[in-house]
């Protein structure tokens, strides 16, 4: 079982700043848990990070046929992004949106999401530890969609 886990711009400065909204665990910390977690369900966490839209879509597409699920937090590029969402709907895989804060609560252009559409669930405002439920319950969730 393969699960990719792409990141967005900005997320790499996790741990650095704003730690009322993110916390304080790093990108890094983040990637060790879910690997670790993935690791003792018997799925391979692969755990990416990019600021650049192209290369977020690349992957995407990489994973068409490649990758049975793929958790999302495509950070300010949710709100915006057109080529994301045309991404997402060409792969048929599992797929979950994943945000650190809700952004609901948050000011009104972070209210709108261009992944949403395309995904089966979207998980928002677990702080970091939505990274770890997700991985945690994707093996059910997998189960459930055979
Ligand atoms: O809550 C989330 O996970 C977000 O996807 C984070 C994005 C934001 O644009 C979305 O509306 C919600 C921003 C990620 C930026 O992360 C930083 C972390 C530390 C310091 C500065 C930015």
């Amino acid at each position: 079982m393969k699960i990719l886990v792409i990141n967005g711009p900005n997320l790499n400065l996790l741990g650095t700043r704003e730690p009322e909204i993110y916390g304080s665990d790093t990108l890094e910390d983040i990637a060790k848990r879910c690997q670790q977690l993935g690791k003792q369900r018997g799925m391979d966490v692969e755990f990416r990070q990019s600021n650049h839209e192209g290369t977020i879509v690349d992957w995407i597409q990489e994973a068409i046929n490649e990758v049975d699920a793929i958790v999302i937090n495509a950070g300010a590029y949710t709100h915006t992004s057109v080529a994301i969402h045309d991404a997402l709907r060409a792969y048929s895989g599992y797929k979950i949106e994943l945000h650190i804060s809700n952004p609901h609560l948050r000011e009104s252009f972070r209210h709108i999401s261009y992944v949403s559409p395309t995904v089966h669930a979207v998980v928002a405002g677990l702080g970091v530890r939505g990274y770890d439920h997700v991985i945690e319950i994707l093996p059910d969730l997998l189960k459930q969609s055979q």
